[in-house]
């Protein structure tokens, strides 16, 4: 994506750089800049779907780095993801005066505020307007916020009028205790915490207070002056949340209109500042005859250097320089410029690194062995550790206990979930609203980061795990895992293949659904916020006593069976017949795999299956939409099915759909198409032909719009996933159609999931392989700034206008850090898909 300069832009740029010390400038893209500086005034609004995701507002991203967001009107001291944020009602550029207005609007309280951003040199000054004075009921508490990351400010220095103090390195400030009837309101009404019946909830008091601080004098990269006639509070976000920022605030004063508060931020831009580069590689390694290019990620105003290096490290310790090549530039890509070092020539054992410039690169291999283990991590640690109802030890580590032994009960009607789930009019089951549905809590996956079942990835899990099964047929033995103790130990084998009782575990949870519910879940989730969020052992997410609503909150009953407590997870069943169908299918191929090794869940299963398949078709025969939106869906299955029984109509229904569905969307539908190349006919392959040489097109095309020819995906959940699902079809696509697809295409997936992406050069697979995977991951052990073994990460998350990043040091954004079961069940995939291709 090449960028175009007005010429006013350029003019403004061009005097910026004559004096020393040049000003914000409001540039093409919408946003204040100069070297090192970009603020940003909305280019991301609060509209992330699961409400403060802390990357929207007024952000700057400072010397690389987004290290401030969330300057709004807000109406708490340190707001929780679940505290109502506002809607943005309009946005005005005008760049002839360099200033951005925004309208924000909170509609429960009927609050409106514009806040005007204007470049003051080389600071901003903030404004806040109100044309109608703040509502009585959020006096003193409604002000206007901005929000510092804590990993880039603790232990960092601070000065609040002159006085010296520390950013601190872990939440210890203090607080204070208010009645509820105080709490401005939260999401939909839910309470992020649990009061234990002292009716009132808690807020965090300053770190200090004064008129301008000086935040990180201490690190020149980092430095912000903020000034205002207003008095400005410091606070300390993770005292009520583990993922809170330190806040920066200012109430608005009561009963006045027009401008009631104006703030000026001025960070600080070191002079001449250009972002190191970074050097993108496979820290993974690579095979001797693998294709080897770094992409350099390049400052605009850094100057390309003509060659880059590669040293060897030798037996003694010593390393000397192997190779030497021209760095070729690529082009501009969003922010960046990007230039390619090939190195392929190289093909002898050993360990090596890079050098170019001041830059040298941590250490990877050169070994036909790299890839061998991939997928064991995600295999023998983070799948078992996401077993939900089992206890899941590690040697001298437990991961979890058993969680919710006291099962689940019956959503009440007209639920409104804060997870994005509801409850329709009616239950759509035998129960009554808070009645236990027995049998629930066995088997099954936790989501993601989170602990619900959400029934439709266990259903993809499951699928994924069959595929794995069938297509690999990986014996792998190192998980031992006992429904009946209810009891998983990693890195014990007990003579059964992983992958199968990993299937047999998914299954468990769903026929139990079947069974029970008499259709599919949509989800087994929290009836709770407070308990939502919870970090840490699973197993004390509830009490594992039911909840009995004769006893008071926290007490419980004489035979210690029951509590009063109403943790209780409930099941939201409102019946959907295209997840009933999707069940239906991978409950058939789940009885094939199991029928040796659990012949009684086998035909549980079947059973199942076959109900919900007639009364899934007969419920969508009276819904068109359904019908149409499943049959993408059922292409799989189709050919599932004709795999498993070769009955004829199957074949059928697969041929019927898979070429329609070829012309729809090529891209996605081509890999299910390349998995029944090995059943059906040359002619099928030959008929085929031209939608691989399309694909092939694509590929290429892919070469040209961004210098990792990959598909990136830009959305407000990174794409890793989108990755895999690419190296999958690639390494299909070159099995079946070498003579289309060359092998030097397969590499690209990995080259991008181990390290060669833009930000950093870290790995997305956490533990796996390489020199420096990732650290930090939205995992359930997030709070301890840890990561689950095997977790792929979304990774690299986009930013409007033009900024990429994957915080490294914090793990609480989801979008570009969390792991789900679904995604790593699919890297599991691609990894053996790519693992054979390699062979080939
Ligand atoms: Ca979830
Ligand atoms: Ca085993
Ligand atoms: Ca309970």
């Amino acid at each position: 994506m090449k960028r175009l300069l007005t010429f006013a832009t350029l003019v403004a740029l061009l005097v910026a750089c004559r004096s020393e010390a040049p000003d914000l400038v409001l540039n093409d893209l919408d946003y204040f800049e100069r070297q090192g500086v970009n603020v940003l005034v909305y280019s991301n609004p609060f509209t992330g779907g699961f409400n403060d995701e802390k990357d929207s507002g007024i952000e700057v991203v400072h010397h690389g780095v987004r290290t401030v967001q969330g300057g709004a009107v807000r109406l708490s001291v340190t707001p929780e993801q679940w505290d109502l944020v506002p809607k943005m009602t309009s946005r005005e550029v005008d760049r002839e005066n360099g200033r951005i207005e925004v309208g924000l609007r909170y509609d429960w309280y009927d609050f409106d505020s514009r806040v005007v951003v204007e470049a003051k040199g080389k600071a901003v000054e903030i404004s806040v307007f109100l044309d109608k004075p703040v509502p009585d009921v959020l006096a003193g508490e409604a002000g206007f916020n901005l929000e510092f990351l804590p990993s880039q400010y603790w232990n960092k220095a601070y000065l609040a009028d002159g006085k010296p103090d520390r950013f601190p390195r872990y939440a210890v400030s203090d607080t204070k205790a208010r009645p509820n009837g105080e709490k401005v309101r939260q999401f939909k009404g839910y309470r992020t915490y649990d009061d234990r019946g002292t009716g009132q909830f808690v807020e965090a008091l300053p770190l200090s207070t004064g008129h301008e601080f000086l935040l990180a004098p201490d690190d020149p990269a980092r430095m912000v002056k903020v000034s205002s006639e207003s008095e400005l509070s410091l606070f300390d976000g993770r005292m009520l949340a583990q993922n809170g920022w330190f806040v920066l605030r200012s109430v608005l004063p009561a009963g006045q209109t027009g401008k009631v508060l104006t703030w000026t931020v001025e960070p600080n831009a070191i002079p001449g500042w250009i972002r190191e580069p970074n050097v993108g590689f496979s820290q993974m390694g690579y095979v001797p005859d693998q294709p080897k290019v770094a992409v350099i990620e390049l400052d605009r105003n850094d100057k390309v250097k003509g060659s880059a290096s590669v040293w060897k490290v030798d037996a003694d310790g010593s390393s000397r320089q192997v190779f030497s090549g021209p760095v070729k530039v690529w082009g501009d890509y969003f922010k960046y410029r990007y230039a390619k070092f090939d190195f392929s020539e190289l093909t002898d054992s050993g360990v090596y690194f890079l050098q170019y410039g001041d830059v040298r690169t941590g250490n990877f291999i050169i070994d036909p062995s790299v890839y061998d283990k991939i997928t064991v991590a995600t295999s023998d640690v983070w799948i078992p550790v996401h077993m939900n109802h089992m206890a899941v030890h590690e040697a001298y580590r437990l991961w979890h206990g058993e969680p919710f032994k006291e099962g689940y009960l019956q959503a009440p009607p007209g639920t409104d979930h804060f997870d994005l789930h509801w409850q329709g009019p009616t239950t759509d089951t035998r129960f009554k609203a808070l009645e236990l549905i027995p049998g629930l809590n066995v088997g099954g996956y936790f989501d993601a980061g989170d602990f619900d079942i959400e029934t439709g990835s266990n259903i993809s899990v499951v699928m994924n795990l069959i595929t794995l099964w069938e297509q690999f047929r990986s014996e792998r033995d190192e998980t031992f895992v006992s429904e009946e103790q209810r009891y998983v130990e990693l890195h014990r084998p007990d003579g059964t293949p992983d992958i199968l009782q990993y299937i047999e575990h998914g299954v468990l949870n769903l026929v139990a659904q079947a069974e029970q519910i008499g259709h599919m879940a949509q989800t087994l989730s929290n009836s709770v916020l407070d308990n939502y969020h919870h970090l840490g052992d699973a197993a004390g997410i509830t009490d594992g006593l039911h909840y009995d609503p004769r006893l008071k909150p926290y007490q419980k009953s004489a035979d210690g069976k029951s509590s009063g407590t109403p943790d209780d997870m409930w099941a939201f069943t409102s019946r959907n017949p295209g997840l009933d169908l999707q069940a239906a299918t991978m409950l058939a191929a789940a009885s094939r795999v199991l029928a040796d090794y659990d012949p009684g869940l086998a035909a549980r299963a079947l059973k199942q299956s076959i109900r919900l398949q007639e009364e899934g078709m007969k419920l969508m025969a009276a819904d068109t939409t359904t019908r149409r939106r499943n049959q993408f869906g059922n292409i799989s299955s189709s050919l599932q099915l004709y795999v498993s029984t070769k009955e004829p109509h199957y074949l059928e229904q697969f041929t019927n759909a898979v070429w329609p569905a070829l012309e729809r969307a090529p891209m996605y539908a081509l890999n299910t198409a390349l998995d029944a190349v090995p059943y059906l006919d040359d002619a099928y392959k030959e008929k085929l032909r031209p939608y691989v040489e399309q694909y092939r097109d694509y590929i290429l095309q892919l070469e040209d719009e961004n210098p990792y020819g990959v598909p990136i995906g830009l959305g407000n959940w990174a794409g890793g996933g989108q990755v895999t699902s690419f190296g999958t079809t690639v390494c299909n696509a070159y099995r079946h159609y070498p003579d289309i697809i060359g092998k030097e295409h397969i590499y690209k997936a990995p080259s991008w999931l181990f390290g060669c992406h833009p930000y950093h050069n870290y790995s997305w697979v956490a533990a796996v392989g390489a020199a420096r995977p990732k650290q930090v991951f939205y995992g359930n052990n997030r709070a301890d700034f840890s990561f689950i073994p095997g977790n792929m990460a979304p990774g690299l998350l986009f930013r409007q206008p033009d900024h990429f990043e994957n915080y490294d040091d914090w793990p609480f954004l989801w979008g570009q850090n969390e792991g789900t079961i679904a995604g790593n069940t699919g890297y599991l995939i691609w990894g053996e898909t790519f693992r054979g291709a390699l062979n080939e």
